[in-house]
């Protein structure tokens, strides 16, 4: 086993320091809501114009059901009178999609006085797994915990050095084996390292796997079993990275991820690069799991506590904003 540790710290440059969320989440606001908006300004919301919107939900990968309920509320005020102007449609959308949302809130996780709380880190490749575990990592070392790290992806050359460079940039301790070695074994020694040390958390890196393949999620099943022998309680947390390019491909992912290990809460990254981020409500709907943290750019500061009213209000702009 091998416990990796360094002194440098990188200072926080003002280019890594957090911007806007509004300023993130460009692509999906113009790509979806601006387009809404000037629907709401056209005039009333009649059939026509109530069709249009569901398709941009749609195209914006909100999913049937999520697309079906907002046009639904949105008929039934303009029926109503409640939304004769574009401020009041506006304001009916903003709050729906605010309650959509608002049950999957729930960054904090618990930590322990005498153990380490463990987040165990899942997903298909190349979604964001090790960067958002490191700016979990990041994130937790400021707030005053210890933390350390597991490279549990033994599997692709590279990334035990990928961890190993996090750690060094952030002076956190990161338990590694070589390439090859049984991830399971390493969950196990992670555990009792992060126990002697009373760290306050164990972040666990894992390989990517494809959530159809049924070797890999055996092997994952496995990591998670093994380090319950450490201690039964272990993992705390079982979190699934996504990414929301993938759009409507992500409700897979979720889904037979959760079946194999029993998901705990979703962190969805690249929200920055992508006009799909509709994606959060479909899965909001669908699953109901909490969205811990949301990915919205390669920095270390580039994750944010999931908080349905400010995504909801980086999404939709003011109706003086939406030209
Ligand atoms: N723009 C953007 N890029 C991101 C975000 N999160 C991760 N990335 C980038 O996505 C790429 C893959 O990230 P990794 O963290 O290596 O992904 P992974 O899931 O660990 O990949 P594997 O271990 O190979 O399965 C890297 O170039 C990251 O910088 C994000 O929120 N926004
Ligand atoms: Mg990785």
């Amino acid at each position: 086993m091998k416990l990796f540790s360094s002194k440098k710290k990188e200072e926080d440059t003002p280019k890594t320091k957090s911007r806007g969320l509004f300023s993130r989440l460009t692509r999906t606001r113009e790509g979806l809501f601006g387009g809404i908006l000037s629907l709401f300004k056209s005039g009333k919301l009649d059939e026509e114009v109530l069709e249009q919107i569901e398709d941009q939900l749609l195209v914006a990968d909100l999913g049937v059901s999520v697309s079906q309920k907002i046009v639904e509320r949105l008929k039934e005020a303009a029926a109503s009178g409640g939304t004769s102007t574009p401020d009041e449609a506006r304001s009916i959308l903003r709050d729906l999609m605010i309650d959509l949302l608002a049950p999957c809130e729930k960054p904090e996780i618990t930590f322990f006085p005498d153990r380490p709380a463990v987040v165990l880190m899942v997903g298909v490749n190349g979604v964001g797994k090790t960067t958002t575990l490191a700016k979990l990592a990041a994130r937790y070392k400021d707030s005053g915990k210890s933390v350390m790290l597991a490279a549990c992806d033994t599997f692709r050359a590279a990334a035990i050095d990928q961890l190993q460079t996090w750690g060094d940039r952030l002076d956190i301790p990161v338990i590694a084996q070589s390439h090859g070695a049984d991830a399971a074994a390493v969950a196990y020694d992670a555990y009792s390292a992060a126990a002697a040390r009373n760290c306050d958390i164990l972040l666990v890196d894992t390989a990517g796997r494809q959530h159809t393949h049924g070797d890999l999620v055996e092997q994952l099943k496995k990591v998670k079993r093994v380090i319950s022998k450490a201690n039964p309680s272990v993992p705390d947390e079982v979190w699934l990275t996504v990414d929301a390019g993938n759009g409507q491909n992500v409700l897979s992912q979720v889904a037979h991820f959760d079946e194999a290990v029993k998901l705990t809460g979703l962190c969805v990254t690249k929200l920055d690069g992508t006009a799909k981020g509709g994606i959060v409500f479909a899965l909001a709907d669908r699953f109901g799991l909490p969205v811990r943290f949301i990915g919205v750019g390669e920095g270390q500061s580039d994750l944010r506590p999931f908080n349905a009213e400010e995504f909801v209000d980086a999404l939709l702009p003011e109706l003086g904003q939406s030209d």
